[in-house]
């Protein structure tokens, strides 16, 4: 196979602090691991509320946006970039749909959440999204390349 490495896909996706508290971290990781996608960037952060508001500014005029922020200020968040082919599309798709009572049996929120403004995970939607998100959380050096060598046995 090529060498992908250089333009290999990336998204953003954090797991937020109902997820922490409820100890869901091992379980979700281990999701997006045994897939087949990489870990390039993690850390465990408590966000201030501008910094919620500055990660979902897009949805600023809905009604929740304000409890929203506050939820996700409200303790540490596990903020981490994931790579692969198609992971961001895929990774939504392990991610399953925002209502936890809409999402599949077999997605995270599907498995292990109940109710819409506690669905445990965020996933970027898109690509723009993706390269916002990962800006927004990320400085460029905390973005680890490294080759796995379980890659070749991957792709
Ligand atoms: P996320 O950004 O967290 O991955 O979620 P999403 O794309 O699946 O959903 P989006 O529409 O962007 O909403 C972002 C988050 O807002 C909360 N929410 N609450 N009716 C409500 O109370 C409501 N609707 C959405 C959820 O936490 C959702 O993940």
């Amino acid at each position: 196979q090529e060498a992908h490495a250089a333009e290999m896909e990336r998204t953003f996706i954090a797991i937020k602090p109902d997820g922490v508290q409820r100890g869901l971290i091992s379980e979700i990781v281990s999701r997006f691991e045994r897939k087949g996608y990489k870990l390039v960037a993690i850390k465990l952060i408590v966000p201030s509320k501008e910094f919620a508001q500055k990660h979902y500014h897009d949805l600023k005029e809905r009604p929740f946006f304000d409890g929203l922020c506050d939820f996700l200020s409200s303790g540490p968040v596990l903020a981490m970039v994931w790579e692969g082919e198609g992971v961001i599309k895929y990774g939504r798709k392990l991610i399953g749909a925002t209502d936890p009572q809409k999402s599949e049996p077999g997605t995270i929120r599907g498995d292990l959440a109940v109710v819409v403004g506690r669905n445990i995970i965020h996933g970027s939607d898109g690509p723009e999204t993706a390269e916002d998100e990962i800006a927004l959380w990320f400085e460029p050096k905390e973005l680890v390349s490294y080759t796995n060598n379980a890659e070749k046995w991957i792709y």
